[in-house]
C-alpha cells in the first residue's frame, strides 16, 4: 500500500491547532541515534511536523545502543503514552518489550528499520522505504553504468540491522543476474563516515590501491563520503576511477555528485512526518486492521 493522507487526520491536526491542541496525543519515539546525516534530519523532521499535527513527542535518542531503546519503550510505557513509535537499531531482540506494550494496551508503530518477530500483532505497522528495491535501484544503476562487468567493494551499515540485511539482499539480486559482477570485498563501517573512511583504508590496502575494482557500494552516503575521503588521501580520484553508488541523497553527497566524486545515490526522504503522523492519529481515534507495511517511495539519483 502506498500512503496516502486521509482527510480525518488532516482536519483532526487542523482542529487541534485551533483548539490549542488541548487534546494532544502523547507519543514517545525511541530513535536509532544521532549517526550520519539522514538520521539527525529524520529526527527534526518528526520534532517539527509533531507541532504541525499537535502531538506530544517525548523524544529519545538509543545513541546506537538496542538496550538503550528497550529502556526508553519501557519508560514510555510506564508513563502511559497513547501510542510508540520505534525506528529498531537492530531486527531481533524485540520480542520481550513488544508483548510488554502490548499488554499494556499501548500500540506500537515501527518507522525506518523492521523487526524480526514470530507474532506480527505485536505492531500496528510499519512506516518506511523499501530498503530491498533502494539495494535493486542501485545494482540496476551500477549494471547499467559497468554494461555488466564489475568487481565491486562494498560498505555495510550496521550489522544486523533491516536496511544492511535488505540493501544488500536487493543489490546481489540484481548483480547475481550478471556473471562478471561480483563483490570483491564487504565490511561494515557502521553507517558513519570514520567507519567508511576506515573501511576504504583497509580495502585500499588489501587490493593494492583498489587495482582492478570497479565501484564502491556504500549502504549509506556517510560512509560514502568517509570512502570518498580516504581515496582522495591515496590519490585516487572517486567518480573517475571508481563508479560510487550509495543511498540517502543527503546535501554533501549531492555536492558530491556535483563536483564528480559521487556518480550515485539512491534517495532516502527524510521528511516523513507527514507520512507517519496521520498513520497514527487515524489509528488511535478509530483502531483498525493496517497493512504491516506502508511504503515511502524511494528515487534514484545520478550526476
Ligand atoms: O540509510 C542511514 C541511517 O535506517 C535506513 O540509517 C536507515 C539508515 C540510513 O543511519 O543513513
Amino acid at each position: 500500500m502506498i500512503f496516502k493522507t486521509t482527510l480525518a487526520s488532516t482536519a483532526m491536526a487542523a482542529s487541534l491547532l485551533m483548539s490549542g491542541s488541548a487534546l494532544a496525543q502523547t507519543i514517545g519515539f525511541s530513535q536509532v541515534g544521532s549517526e550520519g546525516d539522514w538520521r539527525p534530519a529524520f529526527s527534526q523532521n518528526m520534532r517539527e511536523t509533531a507541532e504541525d499535527y499537535g502531538v506530544d513527542l517525548k523524544f529519545a535518542n538509543a545513541q546506537g545502543k538496542q538496550e538503550e531503546q528497550l529502556r526508553a519503550v519501557r519508560a514510555f510505557i510506564a508513563q502511559g503514552v497513547d501510542a510508540i513509535v520505534v525506528a529498531p537499531v537492530v531486527v531481533t531482540g524485540w520480542e520481550s518489550v513488544l508483548q510488554e506494550a502490548k499488554d499494556a494496551e499501548i500500540p506500537v508503530f515501527l518507522v525506518d528499520r523492521d523487526v524480526e518477530v514470530s507474532d506480527k500483532s505485536l505492531y500496528v505497522t510499519r512506516i518506511s522505504a523499501d530498503f530491498n528495491l533502494e539495494g535493486k535501484l542501485a545494482g540496476a544503476w551500477l549494471a547499467a553504468e559497468s554494461v555488466g562487468t564489475c568487481k565491486i567493494v562494498e560498505l555495510q551499515g550496521t550489522t544486523g540491522s533491516a536496511p544492511a540485511i535488505e540493501r544488500k539482499g536487493g543489490f546481489e539480486a540484481v548483480i547475481d543476474q550478471f556473471p562478471a559482477m561480483e563483490i570483491v570485498a564487504t565490511q561494515s563501517g557502521d553507517f558513519t563516515t570514520e567507519g567508511g573512511k576506515k573501511v576504504m583504508e583497509a580495502f585500499i590496502k588489501s587490493t593494492n590501491n583498489l587495482e582492478g575494482i570497479c565501484a564502491s557500494f556504500a549502504h549509506n552516503d556517510n560512509m560514502q563520503l568517509g570512502a570518498i575521503q580516504a581515496m582522495k588521501e591515496a590519490g585516487l580520484k572517486p567518480g573517475e576511477d571508481v563508479l560510487m553508488v550509495s543511498v540517502d541523497y543527503v546535501p554533501a553527497i549531492e555536492d558530491a555528485l556535483e563536483a564528480g566524486d559521487a556518480n550515485a545515490s539512491v534517495e532516502l526522504r527524510s521528511a516523513v512526518g507527514k507520512f507517519i503522523y496521520p498513520v497514527i492519529l487515524d489509528y488511535l481515534e478509530e483502531p483498525k486492521e493496517l497493512d504491516k507495511w506502508i511504503v515511502i517511495p524511494s528515487d534514484l539519483h545520478t550526476q
